[in-house]
């Protein structure tokens, strides 16, 4: 069985995967995410908290490597604990990223998270996946088969 076939056995709807980075994490923003993510329409599928390696963050943030903000990127990631989770809800990803904003909190709209959360575009609250291939492959990062089908 291919890996989208055992998430699509698990998922019933389209599922994104998000992370409270860092910055909100520390400023004591998760729970506030966490009931936006709710009043939001998802189910919270799977959730964690976990403190990536600088190795583990640059694998995971493969495909900006040739990005210039690449080495502040991962360095960020990987300097506090992350709330990592995967999200059900139909047109997951597309709402998630409408949900959190721009990328710059000084271009996001009013009540996004990134607008009420966010401090610069490095040190924006959240990550939200860009494409049903990316959920897949993040949320593979971060959950095995076990921690998804698990009771
Ligand atoms: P998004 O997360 O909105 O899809 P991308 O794909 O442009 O944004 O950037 C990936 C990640 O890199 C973002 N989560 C963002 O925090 C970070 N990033 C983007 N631009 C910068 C920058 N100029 N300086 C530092 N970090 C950045």
């Amino acid at each position: 069985m291919k890996l989208d076939e055992l998430h699509r056995e698990f998922f019933s709807k389209d599922y994104t995967f998000m992370m409270i980075k860092p910055d909100a994490v520390n400023a004591g923003h998760a729970s506030a995410i966490l009931k936006r993510v709710e009043e939001e329409g998802f189910q919270i599928r799977a959730i964690k908290k976990v403190r990536l390696t600088q190795r583990q963050a640059e694998l995971f943030y493969a495909v900006h490597k040739q990005r210039p903000f690449y080495e502040e990127l991962t360095r960020f990631i990987s300097s506090g604990p992350v709330i990592a989770a995967v999200l059900e809800r139909e047109n997951a990803v597309n709402h998630w990223r409408e949900v959190i904003g721009a990328t710059d909190p000084n271009e996001a709209k009013p009540n996004t998270i990134r607008k009420l959360y966010g401090r610069s575009k490095g040190e924006n609250a959240v990550h939200g996946s860009d494409s049903p291939e990316n959920a897949a492959f993040e949320t593979a990062f971060f959950f095995s088969g076990l921690e998804l089908a698990g009771e």
